[in-house]
């Protein structure tokens, strides 16, 4: 196999003082404290796995928070988002309690979802779950970005404030299977107002994206194929990912036309919490993880005279302590009764 020509990123042009100002102070700590909340949650819930207290799948966002961060900020809670199994951080982000998702991951009768999901399956009224088939998620998010382009123009659904966009996530991985290829057809030929986001933090399990993607950078070579419009984002940047969500929200709303975006990320640990991640060495991670996206957003905070380090700390503190109540909320509460074994499971009787 002939080695391939290493990536040539055009990243979204942004200017972080320019977004600085247009976030404004409030809404910036308030986004840095929802990124410490993420990081505090996924290194407790890892922690309570060691210790016997989870089972099951378990897939860390640890290093990858900045991106969905600053696409719920701008783009609004209110859209219809979909996402892997990697799914924790979105649903904090919309706003699921982490008690109701600690409790999920302990397998309680309190979780998100009654404890019968687990750590892949989180969800919300606009959060239309975490999803454990690579690329299952994909066609979903196309499905729903048909119904809000069928609602303005044939009906509307009542009560609920309408969304103007979907935005599906996925991985790198992603990328290779046919539902990828078969809805961003679909979306572009019919106009249908879609956000793909591939979060490609480099691997595939233990296979790295130059091994498994035909053509890099993935967003710019393969939307063309589609006649879809693409743009590049530095995902250990928070502003630099606010700045091109906001343009690609805009965009969409404008055309109604689906738009391809990849955001290059790291994960700093392993593909789920039994990884070891014996494929890459320490010194490739060590360096990985200087762009550490929460030091970043505090550096340029402080340094913009938004944040004292005393004050990060604070807020970093609060955030931990509300995860260890998550946790003893979790703890406390009873084991779902096994009567309830059978309810809710699709499974025809044959
Ligand atoms: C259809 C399918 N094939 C294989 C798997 C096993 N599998 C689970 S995660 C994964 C890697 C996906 O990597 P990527 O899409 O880059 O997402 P990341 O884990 O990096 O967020 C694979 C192959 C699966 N769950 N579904």
């Amino acid at each position: 196999m002939s080695k391939k020509k290493a990536p040539e990123y055009r990243l979204f042009p942004s200017d972080m003082e320019k977004t600085i100002e247009q976030i404004g102070k409030e809404c910036l700590v308030d986004s840095l404290r929802r990124m410490s909340l993420i990081r505090n949650f996924e290194v407790r819930a890892e922690s309570a796995y060691q210790h016997g207290k989870i089972g099951g799948f378990f897939h860390a966002y640890i290093g990858q928070e900045a991106v969905q961060t600053a696409a719920v900020l701008a783009m609004g809670k209110d859209q219809w988002w979909i996402t892997s199994y990697r799914c924790h951080a979105l649903a904090l982000l919309l706003e699921v309690s982490p008690e109701e998702l600690m409790a999920e991951l302990y397998g309680k009768v309190t979780g998100n979802a009654l404890g019968r999901g687990g750590s892949m399956h989180f969800f919300s009224e606009r959060l239309l779950g975490g999803f454990g088939i690579v690329g299952g998620q994909i066609p979903i998010a196309t499905g729903a970005a048909f119904a809000i382009q069928y609602q303005r123009h044939v009906a509307s659904l009542k009560g609920t404030k309408p969304a103007d966009v979907a935005v599906c996530f996925m991985g790198d991985g992603a990328v290779a299977q046919g539902a990828f290829h078969e809805s961003l057809n679909l979306a572009a030929l019919w106009n249908l107002p879609c956000i793909y986001v591939i979060e490609n933090n480099q691997w595939g399990m233990g296979t790295s994206v130059e091994r498994a993607i035909s053509v890099e950078p993935i967003a710019e070579l393969k939307a063309p194929g589609y006649g879809m419009k693409s743009y590049t984002l530095d995902g250990m940047d928070f502003f630099q990912c606010y700045a091109g969500f906001l343009h690609a929200f805009e965009e969409v709303k404008r055309t109604s036309k689906p738009v391809l975006i990849e955001v290059l990320t790291e994960r700093f640990r392993g593909h789920s919490i039994s990884d070891p991640g014996l494929y890459r060495s320490k010194e490739t991670l060590q360096s990985c993880m200087q762009r550490d996206p929460i030091k970043i957003m505090v550096k340029a905070l402080t340094s913009f005279g938004l944040l004292s380090e005393e004050r990060f700390q604070e807020i970093d503190k609060e955030q931990r302590e509300l995860v260890i109540r998550a946790m003893q909320f979790a703890e406390d509460s009873p084991l779902p009764d096994p009567i309830h074994l059978e309810e809710d499971v699709f499974a025809p009787a044959t």
